[in-house]
């Protein structure tokens, strides 16, 4: 079974975040690139549309090719591994995040997702990790790269557990002191898993290229009934994490 090593665990415990080179096989990449290009196609963005660009795919199943880079990759059993014995549950919703150039942005700073657009239900839209596919290269900076403030999951969790777990709905646009940030690098078929309380946000694309990722917010089995507490203690759900940083 696909898994990440014992340094790839590390790395998502520290940073946040970690690229899964070659996640999905070419024959699944070209079927998510073509339904992505007619996606476009089917409601192109404005002439003079630049930077970023969602489509949502709602009630996604398959065989929607979108999903089989979840579903029919490395990707799941990768995943998996990574909350057990916890279970990953399906993802009801795709995003498709394009960026178009020239796009010289520079984020002034990170946001946490799902707080002002929360669920159906009022709970904040919180999930255990984001899984972004890319099926394009963006193997330097400013190609359209996701940028990630590294370790503040942990900064986070820190507020959080000082001011309680609603204090979520506040810190949209964080503003606690944290490290720098970094654009994450990854080429077509790597495959991006962060933790939902890294502050992240899009960044600029003087690549000549508009750079496509498939991004799925997953939730594993125990999410959403104990969000309160992972939003204070990022491992609560990744046991092979305290592994292999316990002391
Ligand atoms: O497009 C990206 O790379 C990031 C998108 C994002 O952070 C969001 O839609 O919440
Ligand atoms: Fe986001």
């Amino acid at each position: 079974m696909d898994e990440l090593s014992a340094n790839q665990l590390r790395l998502f415990a520290d940073r946040g975040y970690v690229v899964v080179p070659n996640a999905v096989e070419p024959r699944l990449l070209a079927s998510a690139l073509a339904e992505v290009d007619r996606m476009i196609t089917k409601a192109p963005p404005r002439g003079e549309k630049r930077g970023f660009h969602f489509y949502w795919v709602n009630d996604v199943s398959p065989p929607n090719p979108l999903l089989l880079l979840l579903t029919d990759s490395s990707a799941f059993d990768i995943i998996s591994a990574l909350i057990r014995p916890l279970q990953l549950t399906m993802p009801q919703q795709a995003q498709v995040s394009i960026n178009i150039p020239p796009f010289p942005h520079r984020p002034g700073g990170p946001h946490l997702d799902g707080i002002s657009i929360t669920e159906p239900s009022g709970r904040p839209g919180t999930f255990t990790l984001l899984a972004g596919f890319f099926l394009t290269d963006q193997s330097q900076p400013d190609m359209g790269n996701l940028w990630v403030w590294l370790g503040s999951h942990h900064v986070g969790a820190a507020y959080l557990t000082e001011h309680g777990p609603d204090a979520l709905l506040n810190i949209e646009h964080p503003v606690y002191p944290m490290a720098p940030p970094e654009q994450v690098v990854g080429k077509a078929g790597d495959l991006f898993l962060g933790h939902y309380m890294l502050g992240h946000n899009m960044g600029g694309n003087l690549s000549g290229d508009v750079r496509r990722v498939v991004y799925f917010r997953l939730k594993s089995n125990m999410h959403v009934a104990r969000w309160r507490e992972y939003v204070q203690n990022p491992l609560l759900e990744f046991a092979p994490l305290r592994d292999v940083t316990a002391p």
